[in-house]
């Protein structure tokens, strides 16, 4: 098989397409080659001494993990001095990040979420990154939070990586997703999967099930109908997956179909959902519908939405088209 790396890649659609100019192509490459750092410190585990809690917590009021930190570091540090960004913001800061003094600034923003499903860290489960790169709009700095509250339709790119049993990097620059497997001996993510396609029908859902009674009822109807399986109305029997980080699910979900949802319930309607829309939801919906899914919060397309802050809080119902339609039609009736 002839091996095309992640640079050959980009630099191949930016000659095809003419999408990928180089300051895109070098902040891509520069946030995957942060990913290698973050999964070689993944992998190390106990014997890298990361795990646990660094004894901090974020802007959420989540406790930090050892590897949060270190996560977000990495990202702000390979970052820094490429002169491709204008501003950084992640789920482990208050407030954006600016470039420092000494570098030059460019035009696109980045935002990250450095260690998603970081209560699987320390139980050896799946856990990844998720990015979002936004052009910084005319006239206003990278370091202010106006600056990112662009709707996820604004996106120029977006991807991320699942340090599972392999390293996997997946990417959409607004022309279909794509998957890069890490070579961990020659340190090089290579393209293993071109246009990925989300079947539009599924047998799987994915759902913290422990919430239901905090659930709204167009959900719980939805999930109900799922589990009474070929006796009940839907005719056939649903499967349940839930890992806890949202890449992993969504990595199956993209991988072979199914349904994600962190939806509005009691426990967290006052923030408006669970996950956050500028680094969590809007990329992963990038991803989902680039390859052919579709992103909701139950009432609006997810990429629609104009944001009113950097950590704002988003319902997030994503995956297999017919499936997620069919829990829209149930939240408009
Ligand atoms: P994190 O970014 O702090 O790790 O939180 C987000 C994670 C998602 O990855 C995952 O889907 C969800 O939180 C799990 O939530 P719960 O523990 O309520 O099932
Ligand atoms: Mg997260």
């Amino acid at each position: 098989m002839k091996t095309i790396t992640l640079t050959q890649f980009l630099i191949e659609e930016q000659r095809a397409k003419g999408e990928i100019k180089p300051d895109l192509r070098l902040l891509l490459e520069v946030v995957a080659r942060a990913c290698k750092r973050i999964s070689i410190a993944v992998g190390k585990g106990a014997l890298g001494g990361v795990l646990g809690d660094a004894g901090t917590s974020n802007i959420q009021d989540e406790a930090q993990k050892k590897l949060d930190v270190l996560s977000n570091e990495i990202l702000l540090q390979a970052n820094a001095w490429g002169g491709h960004l204008a501003g950084l913001a992640s789920e482990e800061m208050d407030e954006p990040s600016a470039i420092p003094d000494e570098y030059p600034k460019g035009g696109y923003l980045l935002l990250f979420d450095p260690l998603d499903g970081s209560s699987n860290i320390d139980v050896n489960v799946s856990v990844g990154t998720i990015f979002s790169v936004l052009r910084c709009p005319e006239g206003v700095s990278g370091s202010e939070e106006k600056a990112f509250l662009q709707p996820g339709t604004t996106q120029v790119a977006a991807g991320y990586a699942v340090y599972g049993p392999s390293t996997m990097l997946i990417l959409t620059v607004g022309s279909g997703v794509h998957a890069f497997t890490l070579d961990r001996e020659q340190g090089s993510f290579v393209l293993t999967e071109r246009d990925m396609m989300i079947p539009e029908d599924t047998k799987e859902i994915a759902i913290n099930a422990s919430n239901e009674r905090h659930w709204e009822a167009p959900v719980q109807r939805y999930v109900k109908e799922c589990f009474e399986g070929k006796e009940g109305v839907r005719g056939k029997d649903f499967n349940m997956r839930w890992v806890a980080s949202m890449v992993a699910d969504v990595h199956r979900i993209v991988t072979r179909g199914g349904v994600f949802m962190y939806p509005l319930d009691a426990k967290t309607v006052k923030q408006g959902g669970k996950l956050r829309l500028m680094y969590e939801a809007n990329p992963m919906s990038f991803i989902i519908e680039q390859a052919g899914g579709v992103a909701s919060t139950g009432r609006e397309r997810i990429m629609d939405m104009q944001p009113h802050k950097l950590h704002q809080r988003v319902p997030v119902i994503m995956g297999s088209k017919n499936e997620v339609e069919k829990v829209v039609s149930y939240h408009a009736s």
